[in-house]
């Protein structure tokens, strides 16, 4: 009985002190309930980008706040200080396009549209050059990873995945007791 007490204080402590983190599978990262995978391997066109995390159950990433954009921009930088890959050569898809309406942007996980835009307007960005051919978002390194609208079929970036995190928090304890 006392091991059992023992048991069911431990678990509880566990789900107390974790109520707010997050948990992803390894090589995500965790950032306010969803995690993020930076994937730098290939360079992949914007719609491959989306099927590779449709693969990975995830979606390209959705960009609802200043702070998780801050985020993201921070890892994007981060990544490539040491790599093969410069800064200046770094582009990551995220999950937008006006590919339906030319300047209604959407997210494609939500099919909603942005409430949070980080455009590089000192470099007229949305800038739909190309006949109006540039229909999906990505953050640049060149450009301290500003939002770009580039063309869809550009096979120049790597995808930024997001998904659902579980939280330790919501769990019943005694569900962990078998
Ligand atoms: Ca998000
Ligand atoms: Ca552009």
């Amino acid at each position: 009985m006392d091991a059992l007490l023992a048991t069911l204080t431990l678990v509880a402590l566990i789900a107390v002190s974790g109520a707010s983190s997050t948990c992803c599978k390894n090589g995500w990262l965790p950032y306010k309930g969803s995690c993020y995978y930076f994937f730098d391997e290939n360079l992949l066109n914007w719609n491959d980008a989306l099927t590779f995390c449709k693969n990975k159950d995830a979606e390209l990433v959705t960009v609802e706040t200043a702070n998780e954009n801050r985020f993201l921009v921070h890892f994007a930088g981060k990544l490539f200080r040491n790599t093969t890959h410069s800064r200046v050569n770094t582009m990551f898809w995220l999950g937008a396009s006006d590919d339906d309406i030319e300047g209604i942007w959407k997210w494609v996980a939500t099919d909603e549209e942005l409430n949070f835009e980080n455009w590089d307007v000192s470099n007229n960005q949305p800038s739909s050059i190309h006949d109006n051919h540039e229909d999906c978002l990505v953050i640049k390194g060149e450009y301290d990873f500003m939002w770009h609208d580039v063309e869809c079929d550009a096979e120049h970036g790597f995808p930024l995945c997001e998904m659902q995190g579980t939280s330790t928090g919501g769990t019943n304890p005694l569900s962990a007791i078998g």
